[in-house]
């Protein structure tokens, strides 16, 4: 049996790939058939002597997001962690991560939220003001020069983790600062020499110096969630599961008597923000057309 390969990243019917074991050996083109489908970036693959994916080794997740018609759009496989970037500025919008950190639980990632521009004063408002009521795993860090990680790049020495949150929180300074070798467009960067630089707006993974992987994704995009059954949307809150039950079986824990998420919201025995984000989430579903 051939070594497996990882996919770096997936442009179509080809992609780029490293042996597992030798992350940092060059890159190699791989073609995809039509009948092995589709890699993602974080897959692990066997390859046949033709320089083609003979097989997509069993994933343990894939992780994705909404596209503007609410179907899922997949964008990385075998995710550990979702670095969820929030900064002072530009001003997070709260929905953002809420809807990432229901994502990452529904889709069996660990999230963990990257608070960038340390070096600015922190609003008391939200979603800053949510994490002291969650229980999140967290970090401080400044990405531009002298970078200062706070611990960061230890705790990312194994598996692979996404960079996710809203154009200019500091993502390719933070991914620039993890992987020394690497020369990301930056904001400051693309204005004044990123013209005529190849770009992709696939996700990209990166070996980090101290093992694990690193994913990118340069594109623009909005994170969104797709049109989903309201079970699906409720494992992204695993904050409720320990409410006991509500009066109806299919409770969608908005105005229902006998809603014992509610009660427990109103308690303060579950996170009012999410409680909050919950309700966000449900109508925009209904807005989707699913529920
Ligand atoms: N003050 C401050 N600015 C930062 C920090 N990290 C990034 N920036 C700046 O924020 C802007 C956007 O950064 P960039 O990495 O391109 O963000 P991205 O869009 O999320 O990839 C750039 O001008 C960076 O120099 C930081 O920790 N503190
Ligand atoms: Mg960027
Ligand atoms: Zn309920």
């Amino acid at each position: 049996m051939s070594a497996a390969y990882r996919i770096l990243t997936a442009l179509g019917n080809h992609g780029l790939a490293v042996p597992d074991d030798a992350p940092d050996s060059a890159p190699i083109e791989l073609h995809f058939r039509r009948r092995t489908g589709r890699p993602l970036a974080g897959d692990l693959v066997r390859v046949d002597d033709q320089g083609a994916v003979a097989e997509i080794l069993p994933r343990s997740n894939t992780f994705g997001r909404g596209t503007a018609q609410g179907r899922f759009q997949p964008i990385a496989a075998n995710l550990d962690t979702l670095l969820i970037v929030i900064a002072p500025e530009p001003a997070p919008s709260e929905d953002l991560l809420h809807r990432y950190l229901a994502a990452a639980r529904m889709q069996g990632v660990d999230p963990v939220v990257i608070i960038n521009k340390a070096d600015l004063p922190i609003p008391d408002a939200p979603p800053f003001s949510d994490l002291a009521e969650l229980d999140l795993e967290r970090f401080l860090t400044r990405a531009a020069q002298p970078a200062e990680l706070g611990g960061l790049p230890e705790r990312l020495t194994r598996g692979i983790h996404l960079l996710a949150g809203q154009s200019g929180v500091g993502k390719s300074s933070l991914a620039n600062a993890l992987l020394p070798a690497l020369e990301l467009h930056t904001g400051h960067l693309s204005r004044s020499t990123g013209k005529g630089r190849h770009t992709t707006t696939s996700a990209q993974l990166h070996p980090l110096p101290a093992g694990g992987w690193l994913v990118d994704t340069p594109g623009v995009w909005e994170y969104g969630l797709w049109a989903m059954p309201v079970d699906e949307l409720a494992r992204g809150f695993p904050e409720f599961d320990s409410t006991g039950p509500c009066r109806f079986r299919n409770c969608h824990h908005d105005h229902e008597p006998g809603c014992a998420v509610r009660e427990a919201a109103e308690a303060g025995r579950v996170p009012a923000s999410r409680y909050r984000a919950w309700l966000r989430l449900l109508g925009e579903q209904q807005r989707l057309g699913r529920l």
